[in-house]
């Protein structure tokens, strides 16, 4: 077993703070990061930057070596096993047997199953002295979207709501700007910017006509945007159609569609549109997540509304959720976060794990994963 030691875990969160600068551009790929440490000393740093680019451990090799430094004996630190097949890119853990690099010290292990332990054999195979598990839950947490992806084979998918203290989006009339405070909404706007994509069912278009793109916060990636819509109901001039952004749209609908609008759809620029199973007269979820693999997706922001969230949890597809709660009551004809989830008895009720609150100001957040 590993017992925490100060300096592994000093420059693994080193390697750690590396990797973030990877968010929004890796897609498919893990956010890693790397140190390469000689006589307590840092002498080459790298990030895996862009998804296809150099893995983090290369680029750490290259600039230890563009700031004329001898890597030979020195230990590695990364937040993931280093890769062992040839992908895009070379395998690192031959290069780092190559770079005669001594210690390799690993966050977790990588589930793909190209790599899978793999990495790990390979260099402790060669001589090198492995150590693993450092500052693991961050690596777990860091990573979260990327483990899912491999295992679930399918995107990671992120629940976001603002609502009142009893659970509701909305008055009656559908008044509902605003329920949470301006800050948690920039807080909850900068997940945007961290996610591949982002969803909404097309109820919430015509009520809202939202343009779903990244307006505030550090990471500026315009998600791709999907829409469920089986019937092609979308307006031509629904915002989220604006061309000017620099991502696409996904308009998922069933065969039921609007042939007329479809091929008015289909001619405009930046949107594709998918036509997926259908299920109860409405889109299948699950063959929709099978059909976003051609687009590099791994993960997904739900925004709403109700009878989507309601489809996509019933469906066992969302891993974790975003709940910002407001210290308003609205009573029980306001409009519910989550539509009905034909819950019977308590048996049957989604469990939550790993509940976690926050004080954001007035609101809180609460996060949770329900996978
Ligand atoms: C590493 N270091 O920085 C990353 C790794 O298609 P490729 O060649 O980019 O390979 C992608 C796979 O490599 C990805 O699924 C994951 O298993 C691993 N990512 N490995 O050693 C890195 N980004
Ligand atoms: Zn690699």
């Amino acid at each position: 077993m590993y017992i925490e030691n100060f300096n592994d875990s000093f420059y693994m969160q080193r390697a750690i703070e590396l990797a973030k600068l990877g968010i929004g551009h890796t897609k498919t790929n893990p956010l890693v990061g790397c140190v390469i440490v000689k006589d307590e000393r840092i002498i080459g740093e790298g990030a895996h930057l862009k998804f296809g680019e150099n893995h983090a451990e290369v680029n750490a090799i290259e600039d230890a070596k563009n700031r004329g430094e001898d890597i030979k004996g020195a230990t590695l630190y990364v937040n993931l096993e280093p890769c062992s097949h040839f992908g895009k890119t070379p395998p690192c853990a031959k290069r780092i047997v190559k770079e005669g690099i001594q210690r390799v010290v690993i966050g977790t292990p990588d589930p793909f199953e190209k790599v899978s332990g793999k990495g790990i054999k390979f260099l402790e195979d060669s001589g090198i002295s492995i150590t693993e598990g450092v500052c693991l839950e961050e690596c777990m947490s860091l990573n979260e979207r990327f483990f899912t992806y491999i295992k679930k084979k399918r995107p990671f998918v992120v629940f976001k709501s603002g609502m009142s203290l009893d659970g509701k989006i909305a008055t009656e009339k559908g008044e509902s700007k605003w329920i949470t405070s301006e800050f948690s909404r920039s807080y909850s706007h900068e997940l945007r910017g961290k996610l591949d994509a982002i969803m909404v069912g097309i109820e919430t278009v015509l009520v809202d006509d939202p343009t779903l793109n990244v307006r505030h916060g550090k990471y500026r990636v315009n998600p791709i945007r999907i829409i469920t819509d089986s019937k092609l109901r979308i307006p031509l001039d629904a915002k989220v159609l604006s061309s000017d952004l620099d991502s696409i749209a996904i308009i998922a609908t069933t065969k039921n569609f609007n042939r007329e609008k479809f091929e008015k759809l289909k001619k405009m620029k930046n949107v594709e549109v998918l036509i997926c199973r259908e299920k109860n007269n409405k889109v299948d979820l699950t063959d929709l997540m099978e059909r976003l693999k051609k687009f590099n997706i791994s993960s997904i922001l739900l925004e709403g509304g109700r009878t989507l969230a309601a489809e996509m949890l019933k469906n066992n597809l969302v891993d974790k959720f975003y709940i910002f709660m407001a210290p308003i009551l609205l009573g029980s004809k306001g409009i519910p976060a989550i539509g009905d989830l034909e819950i019977k008895n308590l048996k049957g009720a989604i469990k939550i794990r790993d509940m976690k609150c926050e004080k954001l100001f007035d609101d809180i957040l609460i996060t949770g994963r329900c996978d």
